[in-house]
């Protein structure tokens, strides 16, 4: 049921071939000769890094290309980060399969190699963070199913529920108890998401093993889905008939959003939509602004479910809406790199705003068209920036 066709394994094959041809271009935002030209709107202390242990944002205003590197890529958790010696690493596969297994990372190697430039962002990323809470590179790993296939799906199988080896105190509330109970990080997919192409346990970035904070010695990648799904330490996947109801996937990670009526807490003609915290919504932002001469060009990136893109646009203060250029080396899952050329702007301050819509007609919203999501997850509002020409 879950053998790969030749089609897929073609795609694959391209896939790769993508990131090849990749590495081969020039990358245009790092275009000889050009310098960047500062925002005005970052804190004059603002500093990519985020405050506390162990949690770091990457300044977007360094966008380069598809591989951020490792010491550079945003880390966020929310326990500790654990070290697990990678000789000694076992992932275990238990539940509703016919073979339980566990696997060492030399078991993993001699399955069927896979490659894949992904991008993602935080659920909570947003213009606080100045998007930072983003980042993308290439992941080597192997597909997920290849080792759902070698443990072999049982019939009743519905549910794929990753677990963590970090672990702390969670409250669960229960009517009037509250429990605090040690529970180790987890998040689900369903067996049909879980058997797509692309998921992937992944054990090296950019060609180089995980480090400790990317979830070291193997992690989950979820291409085109938010953060939370990309579990880190991996220790167990575990098969289910029944939905897995963790905290973190369906406590702390969900959107509220009021659909119909005026929106209101109480208004009864409000319904209250709340959903799970699943594929990324597409959002662009605009990251550098580059500038040769009198000539300057505006560098974003787009960060989507790999929907294909029908257009990202560009708007200074109050103009027309103006097509950017999407790089040619942008991939289904990679971030999507954009640049507007900008000639002769007027000295002074401007603001400058991106807005991406994809092909199945859903455009990035303004903040104002998010107000009625009551929960700051998913926060893919446009997100106008300031500079100052001279
Ligand atoms: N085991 C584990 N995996 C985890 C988390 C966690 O707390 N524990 N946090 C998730 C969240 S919320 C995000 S945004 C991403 C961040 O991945 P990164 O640190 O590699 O950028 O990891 C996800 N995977
Ligand atoms: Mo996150």
């Amino acid at each position: 049921m879950l053998g790969i066709t030749r089609r897929e394994t073609l795609r694959q094959g391209l896939n790769l071939a993508g990131f090849l041809t990749l590495a081969d271009v020039a990358l245009p935002a790092l275009a000889q000769g050009e310098t960047d030209v500062p925002f005005t709107d970052y804190p004059a202390n603002f500093t990519a890094g985020g405050t506390g242990s162990p949690r770091r944002t990457f300044d977007i205003r360094t966008i380069d290309g598809y591989s951020v590197a490792k010491d550079k890529f945003f880390v966020t958790q929310h326990f500790n980060q654990p070290e697990i010696e990678a000789n000694a690493y076992r992932l275990k596969v238990t539940g509703m399969v016919n073979k339980p297994l566990e696997l060492s990372l030399a078991d993993l190697r001699k399955l069927r190699g896979t490659e894949l430039v992904v991008g993602f962002e935080c659920s909570g990323n947003s213009g606080r963070a100045f998007q930072g809470l983003s980042s993308c590179a290439r992941f080597t790993g192997v597909p997920l199913r290849e080792v759902l296939n070698q443990a072999g799906v049982g019939p009743k199988a519905r549910e794929v529920v990753f677990f963590g080896t970090d672990r702390g105190d969670l409250d669960v509330a229960f009517r009037q108890q509250t429990y605090k109970l040690n529970q180790q990080f987890g998040r689900s997919v369903t067996l049909e998401n879980a058997t797509k192409p692309e998921p992937m346990l992944a054990w090296a970035l950019n060609g180089d093993p995980l480090t400790v904070p990317q979830g070291a010695p193997l992690r989950l990648i979820m291409p085109g889905w938010y953060g939370v799904a990309n579990v880190k330490w991996l220790s167990e996947i575990h098969l289910q008939e029944d939905r897995y109801l963790g905290n973190f996937q369906v406590r702390w990670y969900r959107s509220v959003v009021g659909v119909g009526g005026t929106g209101e807490d109480k208004d009864p003609d409000t319904q209250w939509i709340e959903t799970e915290i699943t594929r990324m919504h597409l959002k662009s932002a605009v990251a550098r602004v580059r500038k040769t001469g009198n000539s300057y060009r505006i560098v974003g990136f787009v960060l989507n479910d790999g929907t294909p893109l029908k257009s990202v646009e560009v708007r200074i203060d109050d103009g027309p809406w103006q097509m950017a250029t999407l790089d040619p080396a942008n991939t289904k899952f990679s971030w999507k790199l954009f640049t507007y050329k900008w000639e002769s702007p007027s000295p002074g301050p401007h603001t400058l705003v991106s807005r991406a819509t994809d092909a199945e007609g859903n455009v990035q919203p303004t903040a104002d068209e998010l107000k009625r999501k009551k929960t700051f997850l998913e926060d893919n509002a446009q997100f106008p920036r300031k500079i100052t020409i001279s």
